[in-house]
């Protein structure tokens, strides 16, 4: 394969010599940063997520901050989530969506006070999308990419290794909420959240001179726990059902046909930007819709682009995401399914580029 060629508009991150230092064998590119894919390989990388801890740098998980009077107004002009019982400390699972009812984003939005607020993004270029908005209806508010990098500490011995390094009162964070720590004499924030199903934080790193210092002082503290450095894993996440934008869902899909309706008020989300449309599109329901998929066989491909689902010699979705799982002996998969073969136990056929698969839709993810 042929290489990347790293410049300075493929942003390093605050952890990227610790990174190189680990061993890192591959790099993804998000939100134009560099993501870490895989150390070991994806099936070693998996194993020791599932038993101990990793860290991981999620930088690539870019902030928007809102800051001023309007925040809280703008804020819920971005997304059909209802957010007015929002406290400060709270973290909240978010569909972006733009006029049409498109999703534009799948962040988690973390609301600092009344009048700040971060949205750590997906990959897309919401910060864009925001000061337009921001700026087209006047609001009293500043948006703008503050120096915050996320390092998120997973998986099962996740919570031992926080309370080394800040205390024993990491272990009552509750789940996507988050309190102040201090580090080397600065306040940051650590919510229970992370993009794996293993538990674990994210700190939100405040100011790049201290990831180098943090990255250390956690490998130190962890060693008798085999912490190891760590990205997010592609069999994991599908097995778990966490969506990446861009590749389950773009902007031509409502957060309905993601299976993000449970995280859409969109009748009391008053302001909400695209609510119009999506209470049209939300009367009939939608037509497609975003399933686990267990795919017959061997160890598929990587699916570098979406493999057409068929039945019956007629086209009725496509796969996004397929790994091999160790774990439950399957290929495990996330598609887009149309709603005549969406039931649980349906029969399909996959076009991967190996050939014609069987596959399972199934009514649950695997974890
Ligand atoms: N953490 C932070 N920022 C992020 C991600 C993250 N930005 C990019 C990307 N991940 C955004 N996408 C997701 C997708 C899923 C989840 C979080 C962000 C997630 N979902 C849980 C689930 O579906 O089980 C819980 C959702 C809930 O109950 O509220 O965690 O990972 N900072």
């Amino acid at each position: 394969m042929a290489q990347i060629s790293l410049s300075r508009r493929l942003r390093r991150t605050p952890f990227s010599d610790g990174v190189e230092a680990a061993g890192v064998k591959g790099f993804t590119v998000y939100n134009r940063m560099l993501l870490p894919t895989v150390f070991e390989s994806a099936e070693a990388d998996y194993r020791h997520l599932k038993s101990h801890v990793q860290v991981w740098d999620v930088s690539c998980e870019r902030q928007v901050e809102l800051r001023g009077p309007d925040a809280a107004r703008l804020m819920q002009m971005l997304t059909p989530r209802d957010l007015r019982r929002m406290l400060p400390g709270q973290c909240f699972y978010v569909p972006i969506v733009d006029e049409t009812g498109g999703m534009l984003n799948d962040p988690v939005a973390v609301k600092l006070s009344e009048d700040r607020w971060w949205i750590s993004i997906a990959d897309s270029d919401l910060l864009l999308w925001v000061k337009g908005i921001a700026n087209g209806y006047r609001l009293d508010v500043l948006v703008d990419e503050p120096d915050v990098s996320p390092l998120a500490i997973q998986g099962p011995k996740a919570d031992d290794l926080l309370a080394r390094v800040f205390g024993d009162r990491v272990r009552d964070i509750r789940f996507f909420k988050f309190d102040k720590f201090e580090f080397e004499g600065r306040e940051l924030a650590i919510a229970r959240s992370g993009y794996s199903k293993q538990g674990g934080f994210e700190i939100y790193v405040e100011g790049s001179d201290i990831g180098m210092p943090l990255w250390n002082a956690l490998f130190a503290a962890g060693e008798d726990l085999h912490v190891r450095a760590g990205c997010p894993n592609l069999i994991e996440r599908i097995e778990g059902g966490l969506l990446s934008y861009g590749n389950d869902m773009t902007d031509d899909n409502t957060p309905h046909e993601c299976g993000l309706g449970k995280f859409c008020n969109t009748h009391t989300a008053i302001g909400c930007i695209g609510r119009d449309a999506l209470l049209r599109v939300a009367k009939e329901g939608p037509v497609q819709q975003i399933r686990p998929i267990a795919i017959d066989g061997d160890a598929v491909p990587p699916c570098d682009r979406p493999w057409p689902v068929v039945a019956a010699g007629k086209r009725i979705g496509q796969i996004t995401s397929a790994a091999w799982s160790p774990d439950f002996d399957t290929n495990v998969s996330i598609g887009m399914v149309k709603l005549s073969h969406w039931e649980p136990g349906t029969r399909i056929e996959i076009e991967t580029p190996d050939g014609m698969r069987g596959a399972t839709v199934r009514d649950k993810f695997w974890i």
